[in-house]
């Protein structure tokens, strides 16, 4: 049998102007209105440098962290979960951003499991949401707390992963968009940066990590040529500083004072702050998000709602059970 609407699709121009081309404007106005949320979150062992790091990524909003009065007092060991809020506009656009600080780990006696607070916190957030979607009376646009983006830092000694952050790593890498850092790259000359990024990345395959960005075969040739190149990159070799430092000429920029001179940490000569900031806000914003929403989240979604279906058909088997046995 043959259906009349199974016949091959024909493209038609109309012949007068409709307008509903009209309608990536209506999304676009509707999404400026709404703005966009973004939640990155940084990790590693103590010290590395993720507080200095938060307050330098979004530039324009160099909040004073834990407690401190000016910028120029050092930043206090990070005791406890810390989300710093951002709102940044660009252009109309309106930037929500989230800065999950973490407290550093490695420097207990014993320190099995100490990631485990943050992997709770990642699926605390799944867990919100998820009820959160799933109440009668949902609310249209759902807050978004889920971790988008987690920077992992690794200190930079030049060896290979200690078992703590090879650990860590893996269960981080199996619930968020992990991106690895190497922390204070300033420490490291260009050619140690290189062999140390290089170690790293081998480190990485023979672990077998799920490291963002992910292959897909839904990407275009350009994002998939794109996606190469980003990690090729990976893991960014990065400076932080909330700081600016005066070159020789004269410049006032955002940098350190090293042994060696200064390290200006926006040019891409010395750092690749600026790389991976881009990478955070220009190319892969969106789909940090979006891989979050469609595969992060929606495994935990799936696990939860298949663990809910058991446990009711199992209390309805038991409660079955009971009934035959008052009989
Ligand atoms: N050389 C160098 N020092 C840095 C860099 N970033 C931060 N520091 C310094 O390292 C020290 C620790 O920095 P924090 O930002 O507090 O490190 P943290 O990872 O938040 O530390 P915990 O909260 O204790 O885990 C401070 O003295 C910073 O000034 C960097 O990129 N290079
Ligand atoms: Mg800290």
């Amino acid at each position: 049998m043959s259906y009349a609407d199974t016949e091959p699709f024909q493209f038609t121009h109309p012949k007068k102007y409709v307008g509903f081309d009209t309608i990536t404007t209506q999304i676009e106005n509707r999404l400026l209105k709404r703005g966009f949320q973004f939640n990155v979150m940084v990790v590693g062992r103590s010290g590395l440098g993720k507080s200095t790091l938060v307050n330098t990524l979004f530039s324009s909003k160099l909040t004073s962290s834990n407690g401190r009065k000016t910028r120029e007092e050092p930043i206090e060991k990070t005791t406890e979960i810390k989300v710093s809020h951002h709102s940044l506009v660009e252009n109309n656009v309106r930037l929500n951003i989230n800065v999950i600080d973490t407290p550093g780990f490695g420097d207990q006696i014993n320190n099995e499991k100490c990631w485990d607070p943050l992997v709770k916190y990642v699926k605390e957030q799944h867990s919100q949401y998820l009820r959160k979607e799933l109440t009668a009376q949902r609310e249209k646009y759902l807050p978004d707390t889920r971790v988008h983006c987690i920077l992992y830092f690794i200190p930079p000694n030049g060896q290979p992963l200690r078992q703590l952050d090879v650990q860590a790593l893996k269960k981080l890498c199996e619930i968020a968009n992990v991106v690895p850092i190497i922390a204070k790259s300033d420490s490291l000359t260009l050619e140690e940066r290189n062999d140390f990024k290089k170690l790293l990345q081998s480190e990485f395959m023979k672990y077998g990590f799920n490291i963002y960005p992910y292959d897909s075969e839904d990407l275009y040739e350009e994002e998939r040529q794109l996606n190469e190149d980003i990690k090729s990159l990976i893991p960014f070799a990065i400076a932080g500083s909330e700081t600016e430092i005066e070159l020789s000429n004269g410049e006032m920029v955002r940098g350190r004072k090293t042994k060696w001179g200064a390290i200006n940490i926006e040019d891409v000569s010395q750092c690749e702050f600026v790389f991976l900031r881009d990478f955070l806000t220009r190319t892969h914003l969106q789909d940090l998000i979006e891989t979050t929403n469609l595969t992060h989240y929606e495994t935990f979604r799936a696990k939860q709602l298949i663990a809910l279906k058991e446990n009711a058909s199992n209390t309805n088997r038991q409660s079955q059970v009971n009934a035959g046995q008052g009989h």
